[in-house]
C-alpha cells in the first residue's frame, strides 16, 4: 500500500468512505476559495459530524503528520481555506445544525456549518436578528465568519462577529477539546481563549460549535443614495448624517464599480447624471424626517448633487445591490483584491494618497474603488486588462504591493480590514504588525498546535 492508500485507509475508518471525497472535481470544488488566484491541490476532502470525528483526526494527524485545512463556505477573499499542497480539507458542510435556542439568554447555539443566511432566517423568525450581514451571507458559514471575524456592511452600528460571540466550542491543533466562555456575559477568569480563535483563520484550531447572541428585531429601514463629485465631502457627509440619527450602513462606490453592476445586473442607475461617487446610506424608517433634514443641509453645502431614498423593501432592496453586487459583477475581470483600513478621519487623505501611487504604477489598468467608508475600510480591486495573462497581472500587481502597504503604514492602517490574511496577505504581514508581535503570534500558534497541522502557510509564513 503507498502512502496515500494508508491515509485514505485511515480517513475512511474515522469518516466511512461516504464522509471521504478524492475525486479530481471534488477536491477541485472543496479545495479552493473565491480567491482564485492560488493552486488548488488538496489530497483529500473530509466531512465531520461531530466533536469526536474532529479529535480522531487531529490525533491522526499530529500522529502522522497530516496537514488539515479548515473549510466553510469558501467564499474567503484572502486564501484562507485554500489547500495547495496536498493537505486535508476539513469540510463543515455536515456540522449545519442549529442546536439551541434560549429566548432568556438571546442566545443560538449553532454547528460551524450553519449559513449565515440560515442563522438570520432562525433569527427573523423568532422576531429577533443576527446583526453581521454581507453580499455572501447565502453561502458564507459561521465558523468561517468567526474564524475571519467576519465585518460586512454593518459594522458602523452592529460591530463584528466577534462582538456577537458569547462561547466556543473548539478542537486545538493539538486534539484538546475547549469550552470557552459558555454563553456568559461576565466571565473574569483571566485569559479569554475566546477570542484568541476568532479571527486565527483557523492556524490554532478547529472551530466546532458557536454561541451567538441576538438582538430584538430591528426597526423598518430605508435606504438613500447620494451623488457625491469629490471624494473630500464624504466625511462632511457622514457626519451631517451622524448629528441627527444613528446609521446602520454608510457605504460607498465609484462610479466605475456601478458601471460594472449595471453591465452586469438588471438593476437602474439610481440617477440619469452620472457623479464620480455615490454614498449608500441606511437607517431607521423612525429617523426618516432627521435623514431628510441632514439631506438638505448636505445639497445646501454643495457636498451632494443628487439623492434617492427608498418607498419599500424592494426598493431598498435594489439600492443595496447597487452596492452589493460590485463584487460578482467584477469577478470576471479577474481583479487584483486590497482591504484596507485606516481610521476613518484619514480615509480622504489616503484615498488621495493610493490615487496618486495607482495613477503612477498603473497607468493602464481600471481600478474599483468601493467600501465601508462608515468605519474605514475601503476595497481597492484593479481590473485585469483584458489582453493581459491572469499570471502577468498578478506579478505586476504585487510588485506594486509594497508601495501600498508602506502607504497604509504610513497612516497606521492595516492591510487587511476584515477579509484575513490567509494566502494572499501572509508575506506583508510586517506591514501591519510589529516583528515582535508576530514573534508572539507565533509562539502561541506553537502551544495550540504544536507540530503545525492546523492550516500551515496561512497568516504567518512557514
Ligand atoms: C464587500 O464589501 C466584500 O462587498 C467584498 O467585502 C469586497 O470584493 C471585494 O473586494
Ligand atoms: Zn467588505
Amino acid at each position: 500500500m503507498t502512502p496515500i492508500d494508508t491515509m485514505q485507509r485511515q480517513l475512511e475508518e474515522i469518516f466511512t468512505p461516504a464522509r471521504v471525497k478524492t475525486a479530481p472535481e471534488d477536491l477541485a470544488a472543496w479545495g479552493g476559495d473565491w480567491t482564485r488566484a492560488f493552486r488548488v491541490a488538496p489530497s483529500a476532502i473530509v466531512f465531520p459530524q461531530s466533536i469526536d470525528d474532529v479529535v480522531q483526526l487531529t490525533q491522526l494527524a499530529n500522529a502522522r503528520g497530516l496537514h488539515l485545512v479548515p473549510s466553510g463556505g469558501r467564499t474567503g477573499l484572502s486564501g484562507g481555506a485554500v489547500a495547495s499542497d496536498g493537505e486535508i480539507v476539513v469540510s463543515f458542510d455536515r456540522m449545519n445544525r442549529v442546536l439551541d435556542f434560549n429566548a432568556a439568554d438571546r442566545i443560538v447555539r449553532c454547528e460551524a456549518g450553519v449559513v449565515t443566511q440560515t442563522l438570520q432566517e432562525y433569527a427573523a423568525a423568532r422576531d429577533l436578528f443576527y446583526p453581521v450581514d454581507f453580499a455572501s451571507s447565502g453561502s458564507s458559514q459561521i465558523g468561517g465568519n468567526i474564524s475571519t471575524n467576519a465585518g460586512g456592511i454593518k459594522v458602523i452600528r452592529y460591530g463584528l462577529t466577534r462582538d456577537w460571540v458569547a462561547g466556543l466550542t473548539v478542537v486545538t491543533g493539538a486534539g484538546d477539546v475547549l469550552e470557552c466562555n459558555n454563553g456568559l456575559v461576565k466571565n473574569a477568569t483571566g485569559y479569554d481563549l475566546r477570542h484568541l480563535f476568532i479571527g486565527a483563520e483557523g492556524t490554532l484550531g478547529f472551530i466546532l460549535q458557536a454561541d451567538l447572541r441576538l438582538l430584538p428585531a430591528p426597526a423598518p429601514a430605508r435606504v438613500m443614495v447620494l451623488a457625491i463629485d469629490r471624494f473630500a465631502d464624504v466625511l462632511n457627509v457622514l457626519q451631517s448624517f451622524q448629528r441627527g440619527l444613528t446609521l446602520s450602513a454608510f457605504e460607498f462606490f465609484s462610479e466605475l464599480a456601478l458601471t460594472k453592476v449595471l453591465d452586469h445586473r438588471d438593476v437602474a442607475r439610481p440617477f440619469a447624471k452620472p457623479a464620480n461617487f455615490y454614498a449608500l446610506v441606511e437607517f431607521d424608517a423612525d429617523d426618516e424626517e432627521a435623514a431628510l433634514g441632514a439631506f438638505e443641509t448636505i445639497v445646501r453645502e454643495g457636498w451632494v448633487g443628487d439623492g434617492v431614498v427608498s418607498r419599500s423593501d424592494a426598493q431598498a432592496q435594489s439600492l443595496w445591490a447597487l452596492r452589493e453586487d460590485i463584487t460578482e459583477s467584477i469577478a470576471p475581470h479577474t481583479p487584483y483584491k486590497n482591504d484596507i483600513a485606516v481610521r476613518v478621519s484619514d480615509v480622504p487623505a489616503f484615498l488621495d494618497d493610493i490615487d496618486r501611487l495607482v495613477g503612477t504604477h498603473y497607468p493602464d489598468f481600471e481600478v474599483c474603488w468601493f467600501g465601508h467608508i462608515g468605519d474605514g475600510n475601503l476595497h481597492l480591486n484593479i481590473l485585469k486588462p483584458e489582453d493581459l495573462s491572469a499570471d502577468a497581472f498578478y506579478e505586476r500587481c504585487h510588485r506594486i504591493s509594497p508601495a501600498l502597504f508602506e502607504a497604509i503604514r504610513n497612516r497606521r492602517g492595516s492591510i487587511s480590514a476584515e477579509h484575513g490574511v490567509g494566502l494572499l496577505k501572509r508575506d506583508f504581514l510586517h506591514y501591519s504588525r510589529s516583528p515582535r508581535e508576530i514573534a508572539l503570534m507565533r509562539q502561541l500558534k506553537a502551544v495550540f498546535d504544536p507540530k503545525g497541522v492546523m492550516n500551515p502557510g496561512k497568516l504567518l509564513t512557514p
